[in-house]
């Protein structure tokens, strides 16, 4: 092939994991070939992480936070240094376009520089107390090994939102990368180990890969001695790890399922709707949790809406994601491909109306190019309900604002949400308590390419979860309330006379 592979891999310094030849096989959907062959962690390899991110829990809650911010700030500047490197292997191995590569390190970079100013601010309260002489307050203390979990989609972003929190909140950190995914998650390790060289106090373990299928991430999910899950995927797999987590009571932040709609009102700018829903519903070719999947426009200015966007798919420029001209990348897998051509079928026979959703290019019998589908659709029947991670906008007509943010709730999932209009009180209304039920309701933007200083996370079968900005730095330690008596009397709230 075309592709300088072993380049890619040698300039993240892990040309050497293509010796491997364990039983795991990496492809790249770029062209479906197959790029390396990894060993996988054996049972007993889970339980020494374990062991070995507890002790490293245990050294690294006694480092002071703003020392433990030098480490992460020493991380954002290895990953700046390495940025076009590691973009690039995203692109080769996940299938997004380089920008969008270069974009997601990025992305782990600000949230480095987020984490950085957060380890001098992990405040907490001090509470009025009833009693005389006596002083509340609540200490926010680190959790121990964090388990992340993460999906193909955004290899290794999704990492450093929860890694670069935890690790400034005092956490370890165990990471389960996808098996579609593992050499990005390879290349961030081998960059974690060098800034621990560089900080030169950070415990053995902090943060540690284990590469692996199924049964790797159900031994960690049901560790009692990992008290806190971070997962991110689809929401079969978040129901599974919520349900063994929930019998051992242990926290978890989840980040599931979306299917993310857009309201397009009469009143909105239509070109800036067009460029926008290009990005939300193609970009990453609909492989993005955030990914716009159905766009509920006015009846006044459907039609319009619609011809636009016809011409704009219909020019999109599909092709190797290396290639600096591609807009859009190939679908990881023929799985993705054959779900696409099923969520296609099932909306024909709902009496959608589809155009595009063809497979295109010749870049190898394994590769999976399409084209973006827009599929008309009379109502928003269940296949519109469910989410397919694949590039098919699914395009409803509304009459009235009511009608519209009942549809764009009526849906299991609720991540992300976006309305385009230029009158003000729809959009109060929308991101209001009687408007979207979205985790995030955007105006006039798309639902997708969220900034890392806001919570990111959504309601209902999204999983409730927040990761990134914000004060989601919370979910990654335990909160202590202490009452302290500073004077020589015992007086007892609930005024509880109780003397001996
Ligand atoms: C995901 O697809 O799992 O908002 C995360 C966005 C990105 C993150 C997506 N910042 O689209």
């Amino acid at each position: 092939m075309s592709l300088d592979i072993n380049k890619i891999l040698s300039a993240n310094g892990i040309a050497a994991v293509i010796r491997q030849d364990g039983p795991l096989k990496v492809f790249t959907p770029v062209s479906g070939e197959q790029i390396a062959s990894l060993n996988v962690a054996s049972a007993a390899e889970v339980e020494q992480a374990v062991i070995t991110s507890q002790a490293a829990f245990a050294a690294w809650r006694k480092v002071p936070a703003p020392r433990r911010g030098e480490l992460v700030r020493l991380l954002g500047e290895e990953l700046r240094a390495g940025k076009d490197a590691l973009g690039q292997l995203v692109s080769l191995e996940s299938g997004k376009i380089l920008q969008e590569g270069l974009g997601e390190v990025q992305e782990m970079i600000d949230i480095c520089d987020f984490a950085v100013g957060l380890s001098r601010q992990l405040y907490g309260l001090n509470i009025a107390s009833e009693r005389p002489h006596h002083r509340m307050m609540e200490s926010w203390h680190p959790m121990g090994p964090c388990l992340v979990v993460t999906a193909f989609n955004f290899p290794v972003a999704v990492w450093a939102w929860n890694a670069a929190l935890a690790l400034v909140c005092g956490d370890s950190v165990i990471w389960k990368p996808s098996e579609k995914t593992p050499l990005t998650a390879l290349a961030v390790q081998a960059i974690f180990e060098r800034v621990c060289t560089r900080f030169g106090a950070a415990p053995a373990g902090l943060n540690q890969v284990l590469i692996g299928g199924r049964e790797c991430g159900e031994q960690l999910v049901a560790d009692a001695r990992i008290p806190l899950i971070s997962a991110t995927g689809s929401t079969r797999m978040g129901r599974a790890i919520a349900g063994v987590a929930a019998q051992r009571f242990a926290r978890t932040i989840l980040e599931l399922g979306g299917n993310n709609a857009g309201i397009v009102c009469p009143s909105a700018d239509l070109d800036l709707v067009v460029r926008a829903v290009a990005f939300a519903a193609m970009g990453t070719a609909g492989q993005r949790c955030t990914t716009l999947r159905r766009l509920i426009v006015h009846a006044s200015v459907y039609d319009q809406v619609i011809a636009a966007l016809k011409n704009v798919y219909q020019q999109v420029r599909i092709g190797s994601p290396l290639s600096k001209d591609s807009m859009i990348g190939p679908l990881i897998d023929k799985a993705a491909f054959d779900a696409m051509h099923s969520a296609l079928e099932a909306a024909v026979k709902d009496g959608g109306k589809v155009s595009g959703g063809e497979r295109v290019t010749d870049a190898g019998a394994h590769a999976y190019y399409v084209r973006p589908a827009l599929v008309e659709m009379p109502a928003q029947t269940d296949i519109v309900r469910h989410e397919t991670f694949a590039p098919i906008l699914y395009l409803l007509k509304y009459e009235t604002l009511e009608q519209a943010i009942a549809l764009n709730n009526g849906v299991p999932q609720g991540l992300s949400s976006s309305i385009f209009t230029g009158n003000m009180r729809e959009a109060e209304l929308f991101v209001s308590a009687l408007g979207s039920d979205c985790g995030i309701a955007n105006v006039n933007i798309g639902p997708s390419g969220a900034e890392i200083g806001g919570a990111f996370g959504g309601e209902k079968e999204t999983g409730g979860g927040r990761e990134s900005g914000s004060d989601a730095w919370k979910g990654y330690m335990r909160r202590a309330t202490n009452t302290i008596n500073y004077g020589s009397d015992l007086p007892l709230a609930q005024g509880i006379e109780f003397s001996v």
